[in-house]
């Protein structure tokens, strides 16, 4: 693992597996958080704002600053939000008092974006955990940023496995399609950290114990939120009650690609099809014009990858 701390925007929608992608991105000396954005998905606007700034205060990290994106699709619809996996307030029906909102800035979060892209040219790295129409809206309003921002690393898309939210097609990119789209077609650095490798790292019953076990502000925190969002999660899982954490692999990614095996990947993204919209279509014979070449994350070493997890969350005192 290199040690140095690269320049990172992550943008959420939290979430409780944003939740502890976020614990383990603020605890991680090899990221430099310049900016958490937020955006709507499995709850609306307000409330995936409220929540990152209530990780924060959790994980004490005040000197963190939260923008505030868009609250529809990048067509202009109402979004489709995901309740029932994440708890009607996103963090696991606590309904948590209001954090206080000092972090939050005023700046727009597209806005916040195409500045750190200008800022740190060559050297940005975008996390993006939620659906993508924050950055395509960047993308559209400033088209250098998809040469001046160095990776994007996706949580989204499905090769050799079933969709999770309709058979061919991953909740973040399907909530969003059009916005995906951009993005998919824009030329940008794409890392692609899809169903293929989040399926299989899960947070096994002793592990969480272990967790729960540190009784940290932290630990407190995730033990309250993850109920929910397990019980949600349980069909297809390898480990009876694991937790899965499907924003996770992409911060460990960004932390540490050699966790991962990837593949490049030339990639059509459907927006049409009746049971296909939003599926990350393999184009190897270029029948598709516009299709392009993606970073694919194939194979982790999940083991190694919940350990740093794990350590990441003993960090916090
Ligand atoms: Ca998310």
């Amino acid at each position: 693992m290199k040690d140095y701390s690269k320049p990172v925007i992550i943008d959420c929608d939290p979430g409780v597996d944003d939740a502890a992608a976020l614990f383990l991105a603020l605890s991680h000396k090899n990221l430099d958080i310049q900016a958490i954005t937020t955006i709507f998905g499995n709850v609306g606007l307000q409330q995936t704002t409220t929540n990152a700034l209530k990780i924060l205060e959790v994980a004490r990290k005040t000197g963190v600053p939260v923008f505030k994106g868009v609250e529809k699709t990048f067509d202009y619809r109402d979004p489709i939000d995901s309740k029932n996996v994440h708890g009607n307030d996103g963090l696991g029906n606590n309904f948590f008092p209001e954090p206080p909102s000092d972090q939050l800035m005023t700046q727009h979060a597209v806005l916040a974006t195409i500045d750190l892209a200008k800022k740190f040219k060559g050297e940005l790295t975008y996390v993006a955990l939620g659906r993508l129409t924050n950055l395509a809206l960047a993308i559209s309003l400033e088209p250098s940023i998809v040469n001046s921002i160095k990776e994007v690393v996706i949580m989204g898309g499905a090769i050799n496995v079933p969709g999770n939210i309709s058979p061919t097609a991953s909740a973040n990119l399907f909530g969003d399609v059009h916005g995906a789209s951009v993005v998919y077609r824009s030329g940008i650095n794409l890392t692609q950290i899809g169903l293929d490798v989040c399926n299989e790292v899960e947070i096994s019953p002793d592990n969480q114990e272990e967790i729960w076990n540190l009784k940290s502000t932290v630990s407190q925190f995730l033990e309250k939120i993850v109920p929910v969002h397990r019980s949600a999660h349980q069909i297809g899982n390898k480990i009876p009650g694991a937790a899965r954490f499907n924003d996770m692999p992409a911060v460990g990614y960004t932390i540490d690609p050699t966790l991962f095996k990837c593949e490049t990947l030339r990639i059509h993204f459907e927006t049409l099809g009746e049971f296909t919209k939003g599926q990350t279509v393999v184009d190897p014979k270029h029948f598709v014009e516009d299709a392009q070449n993606v970073n694919v994350a194939m194979k982790v070493d999940s083991e190694k990858l919940v350990k740093l997890w794990m350590d990441g969350i003993k960090s916090y005192s």
